[in-house]
């Protein structure tokens, strides 16, 4: 966990409250932004992380972990819902997503802002938005998807921002440049699915010109 922040608190509470021995290694803001964090834990350099020593999982993102360690370890359900529930169990994840994409972002960006008041914002979103991208750049650097050699979910989730990035091209000219090298040619050349011609189809009307684009680091 980090040295400050609400998100490693929720793992220690489901590990608290599942009653699964644990032991705690705090880094600061700072470690979890270079190796051994980025390394070896979390390559997008934030917490909460978790090892489990039990089946050699280390994963991160808080709404990761909670399903891994509900599924793995909450085999009675006290948490959570199992597959013979499976409304209940759709449900509940429902309200998981929820915080991590929107309770949390949005509270954590109000909090950001209000602390320093003077940032500027667009400045602030370009530039963890070319941050992320790197991060997914270098997952992608030496496999054909995000998981190897097999097509996820994770890649079809990834693939519709990475369109409308196009949408916005004349702001991330640079950031769609990254997305055209990772995204676009995978998808053409391993036909992905048939949800990503349609998808091009409808954004198709911007064109990604690499070479014409601005100095997103200057903005
Ligand atoms: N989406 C992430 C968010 C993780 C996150 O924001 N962690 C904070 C601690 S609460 C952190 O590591 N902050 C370090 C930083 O801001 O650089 C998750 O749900 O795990």
């Amino acid at each position: 966990m980090v040295d400050a922040g609400p998100n490693p608190w929720k793992v220690a509470l489901l590990l608290e409250e599942l009653s699964i021995p644990y032991e705690t290694k705090v880094w600061q803001t700072a470690e979890q932004k270079r190796p051994p964090f980025t390394s070896a834990l979390n390559a997008n350099g934030f917490s909460p992380v978790i090892e489990d020593p039990n089946t050699d999982v280390k994963i991160f993102e808080s709404g990761a972990i909670a399903e891994y360690l509900t599924e793995t370890y909450d085999t009675n359900s006290l948490l959570s819902y199992g597959l013979s529930m499976p409304r209940e169990r759709a449900e509940h994840r429902q309200w998981i997503f929820l915080q991590c994409t929107f309770q949390g972002a949005s509270l954590s960006n109000t909090f950001y802002f209000v602390r320093n008041p003077n940032q500027d914002a667009r400045k602030h979103y370009v530039e963890e938005a070319l941050r992320v991208l790197g991060v997914i750049e270098q997952q992608l650097q030496d496999k054909e998807y995000f998981m190897g050699s097999k097509v996820t979910v994770a890649d079809f989730f990834h693939v519709p921002y990475m369109w409308s990035l196009a949408v916005s091209a004349t702001l991330f000219f640079q950031l769609c440049a990254k997305a055209n090298d990772v995204y676009y040619t995978q998808a053409d050349r391993h036909d992905l699915a048939k949800g990503c011609s349609s998808g091009e189809a409808n954004y198709s009307g911007e064109a990604i010109t690499p070479g014409s684009e601005p100095d997103v680091g200057a903005l």
